[in-house]
């Protein structure tokens, strides 16, 4: 049964290869050199600047109402905006690729998990939650992450996050919940983030929010990039093979590159320097042709198991521990195209929880069942009746029934019945040989209340399974995070309730914090913290399938007067490292080398020091250059870059007098910083080359451990991340 495609379908989809790309290229349009501006309805126009007027001698005159091209210029721009996304307005998309490497024909007869053969076209559109459309990308916040399937048996979506649990277990809560998360009614305030009385409030009163703000408060809530995230179908639902046999199941992606996250520090001012900081690193991944690429997987539960766990498996403010269900991994996912219009496909995509294809299904998880009524009513407010219809959500197999007309109907139905059965015995429903979708027979018996079984009403045990799983540097993290955030609390009753709440988790926890914000400071535990821990939920497991500095972008502070040799070996090393080198001068006019003359051709950077500063790099790199390194010295700029990346704990290389300059901005002990004239020396994520002569440098960049070149400990410093030893050590005071 699992290979069944109805002839209409199969004859649609040859060649699926590019489906989804085709269907989108019939409404493409792309203006070529001999395109004329005409108006809506097509007749050209000669003037799109001057309202039609009358002028007497060098006199303005009135305006026509009779103009119909100025009308309708201004009559478009004026109805330009859609209502955003009540959540989750703030987001960016690409399209990609879904490959299947192991069939899961054993729990689910859905052709895409089992047909290792073929390759479904996505579109995957990742967001933050609370922030209004033009927000910050940094922010503190749960990302989204939405992937749509278009697979030869209709959409499929799973509308995940990159936070496995959600605050609460029922759909009925999710008004209140944004309410309090959302700007305050009275005055709007604050953008984009949970920092603030009514948030803080709410989740401390449903307890149940506790696991999943131990997650917001960690530095999963602050990513250094989409695609250095994992994403989670968070909510339970169900597969079912062809024997008919029914499966739990939830879903995970896992990102090649790891999991990494900005420092706080960094993630604030990056919302100021540069907003869109996540959509453009996304961009620029694409365009650079380094892809970004998750692993797919799944992990079940056999129906019969249901009970087994001491969580009720469908609550979605609890994990499967991979410990007790392990992930099996069968697919990947490749994002390898940018949108070419925001609007049209990133603003009008609509993701359902209810799209599903034959082989899946949902559970009973009371927050799923809400879900699949809200995306679907969402859409109609945002987009309007017939948002099927439009290029991104179309699928790629045959759309036929009788739904009909609405407003901006495209498809034209031709036939002479709209309904069924009709004598013509036209377009029947499709019987399950056929493809159709069949309902799981499950028998339900209970009884008719608001209420739900009694394992959904323990709310601490995975909230300190986490926090025990966490690194200590994860953990102070946390307590930063918590302190941060109450902080921004100045009603008492808020976050002395919390510091409260924290002693349910960790006594430790509650005590650090409460010392931060004021308040009494717990005595004692209200809870037990059971001490137990799990794999896979601090984010330190997840290190690249390969080391790499594939997409890092390294800032290379050079002015008048560099060493061009170290320059040059750096930027081409990590161009073929497919890193991205950024050349950042005092100034963007050309820069010229060390015995370059000004009548040279010098370069052009690709920023001046105050354009684009250190939060925009993964590392920074300054070559020697007598002269440029006396002109760095004196920049207050240059020597904040070094600082301030030195603070957020990124890697900097320095060769020839690029060394004295780390040093004069550093100010760091001795022992800190060592140098030495002849090879390449590592210490504290700092990578140093005093004689920068070629042969001390290597040629290639790999971030293998135990390379000896300086680029090589430069580029394993860079795959690492960060150098979490600094803040270990207290040295990463200088933000
Ligand atoms: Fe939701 C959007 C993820 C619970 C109601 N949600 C939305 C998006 C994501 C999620 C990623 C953005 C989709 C896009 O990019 O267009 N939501 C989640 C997850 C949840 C969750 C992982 C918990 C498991 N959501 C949830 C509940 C409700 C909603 C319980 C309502 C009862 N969500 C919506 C919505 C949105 C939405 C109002 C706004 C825009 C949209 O749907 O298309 O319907």
């Amino acid at each position: 049964m699992s290979n069944i495609i109805p002839p209409a379908v199969k004859q649609a989809v040859m060649g699926q290869k590019g489906a989804k790309a085709d269907q989108l290229a019939a409404h493409t349009v792309e203006p070529t050199k001999d395109s004329r501006i005409t108006s809506d309805f097509g007749t050209k126009q000669t003037n799109t600047d001057d309202w039609l007027r009358i002028n007497s001698k060098d006199q303005i005159g009135p305006s026509l109402l009779e103009d119909p091209f100025g009308r309708e210029k201004i009559h478009r721009f004026d109805h330009e905006r859609i209502p955003e996304r009540v959540v989750h307005a703030r987001g960016t998309g690409a399209f990609g690729t879904f490959r299947l490497f192991e069939s899961a024909e054993d729990v689910s007869h859905a052709n895409i998990l089992t047909d290792t053969s073929r390759e479904t076209p996505v579109f995957l559109r990742f967001s933050t939650v609370l922030g209004s459309r033009g927000s910050a990308d940094t922010v503190r916040d749960v990302r989204g992450f939405a992937v749509k399937f278009y697979t030869q048996e209709g959409n499929w979506d799973i509308v995940g996050n990159n936070i496995p649990v959600f605050f609460i277990q029922d759909a009925i809560k999710f008004p209140d919940l944004i309410h309090a998360g959302k700007p305050e009614p009275h005055n709007e305030v604050p953008q984009a983030q949970s920092a603030h009385n009514n948030f803080w409030d709410f989740v401390q009163m449903h307890s149940e929010a506790t696991h999943m703000y131990m997650w917001t408060m960690s530095d999963r809530a602050i990513p250094r990039s989409y695609r250095m995230m994992q994403g989670f179908g968070v909510n339970t639902y169900t597969l079912t093979n062809a024997s008919g046999e029914r499966s739990f199941v939830k879903f995970h992606f896992t990102p090649e590159l790891g999991v990494h996250s900005l420092v706080w520090d960094e993630a604030l001012k990056l919302a100021g320097q540069d907003p869109d900081f996540h959509r453009k690193d996304l961009m620029e991944a694409i365009d650079n042709g380094v892809y970004p690429k998750w692993k797919f997987g799944i992990q079940t539960i056999d129906e019969s198991n249901e009970d087994d766990f001491d969580f009720d498996i469908l609550d979605a403010t609890k994990v499967w521990p991979e410990d007790l269900v392990p992930i099996r991994y069968i697919g990947e996912l490749e994002l390898n195209k940018n949108v070419d219009e925001f609007f049209t496909q990133t603003e009008q995509v609509a993701f359902c929880t209810s799209h599903v294809v034959p082989g899946i299904g949902f559970s009973d998880d009371p927050l799923l069942q809400g879900r699949n009524f809200s995306y679907t009513d969402t859409q109609l407010s945002r987009l309007g009746t017939n948002w099927q219809e439009l290029p991104i959500n179309k699928p790629v197999c045959p759309v036929m029934n009788f739904n009909r007309d609405g407003a901006m109907r495209h498809t034209i139905s031709k036939g002479k019945v709209n309904y069924w059965p009709n004598r013509f015995e036209a377009q029947p429903p499709a019987t399950q040989e056929e493809g159709g979708y069949v309902d799981y027979p499950e028998k339900v018996i209970g009884i008719k209340e608001r209420a739900k079984s009694a394992k959904f009403k323990e709310h601490f045990s995975q909230a300190q399974l986490f926090f025990n799983s966490l690194s200590q540097i994860e953990k102070s993290h946390l307590i930063a995070a918590f302190s941060f955030e109450l902080d921004h609390c100045d009603e008492p009753i808020v976050y002395e309730r919390l510091v409260k709440r924290l002693a349910d988790i960790d006594i430790g926890l509650a005590q650090s914090v409460g010392k931060m914000v004021g308040g009494p400071v717990p005595e004692s535990k209200r809870q037990p913290n059971h001490g137990k821990k799990a794999k896979g939920l601090s984010q330190l497991e997840y290190l690249p399938d390969e080391p790499t500095i594939a997409s890092r972008r390294i800032g290379i502070i050079i002015a008048d007067g560099y060493d061009p040799i170290a320059f040059n070996a750096m930027y081409g090393a990590a161009k073929g490292a497919k890193a991205i080198p950024l050349v950042i001068s005092t100034h963007r006019s050309p820069t010229f080398a060390d015995g370059e003359s000004e009548d040279g051709k010098g370069i052009t950077a690709d920023h001046h020091l105050e354009g684009q500063r250190s939060t925009m790099f993964d590392a920074i790199f300054v070559p020697g250059g007598k002269k440029s390194i006396e002109t760095l010295s004196k920049n207050g700029r240059a020597l904040h870059y070094i600082r301030e990346a030195f603070g957020h704990l990124k890697p900097i290389g320095a060769t020839g007098e690029g060394v004295l300059l780390v040093e004069k901005a550093l100010q760091l002990p001795e022992h800190v910083v060592t140098s030495s004239d002849h090879e390449a020396v590592e210490s504290y994520g700092v990578v140093t080359l005093k004689s920068a002569q070629p042969e001390g440098f290597g040629e290639v960049m790999s971030a293998v451990k135990g390379a000896k070149g300086f680029l090589d400990k430069f580029a394993y410093a860079i795959g690492n991340h960060r150098c979490w030893e600094r803040e270990l050590d207290g040295l990463n005071t200088m933000v």
